[in-house]
């Protein structure tokens, strides 16, 4: 099998031809392909609250991203209503998902992040035909030690 790497990442970002623009500011990299016009953040069209649950979760354990919109009607692009990916601060650890619509008017997906460390996510919504981009910070903590790791001192921290 070939190497992951920063490579598949580009990739897997194409995949989302909006959200690649942050990627690749992310990256260091400023070349600005054709795409839909983007608002970074909130505008009078459209705003976002984002909830993690746990609020601090640790490597391992699903936890719940939701993301609320203050407008129901919310337009799809590039095949989907809300795009988010996920990137750790060293670009390791990448992840891009759609979250489901949920009873509430939320929009969740609840996974496991498999290190720890600190997360970009950028979700990414359409409504009244303009792109809205909305950043958040998350930090995902270290493993829980087991009682054997807590009792020997083996746990490592990353
Ligand atoms: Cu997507």
């Amino acid at each position: 099998m070939k190497r992951m790497g920063i490579f598949s990442v580009i990739a897997s970002f194409v995949l989302c031809a909006g959200i690649a623009s942050a990627a690749s500011m992310e990256m260091g990299h400023m070349d600005h392909t054709d795409h839909d016009m983007v608002m970074e953040g909130p505008s009078e069209h459209l705003s976002m609250s984002f909830a993690a649950t746990p609020a601090s979760p640790r490597a391992g354990e699903p936890v719940t991203l939701s993301f609320t919109p203050s407008h129901v009607d919310l337009e799809e692009a590039h095949g989907a209503l809300m795009h988010l990916i996920g990137v750790r601060r060293d670009v390791k650890q990448f992840f891009h998902t759609h979250p489901e619509p949920q009873a509430n008017g939320s929009f969740a997906i609840t996974r496991a992040f498999p290190e720890p460390g600190r997360y970009a996510i950028w979700l990414e919504a359409k409504r009244m035909g303009m792109l809205h981009r909305f950043e958040y910070a998350l930090v995902v903590r270290s493993a829980k030690p087991s009682l054997w790791e807590r009792i020997t001192g083996t746990f490592k921290r990353s």
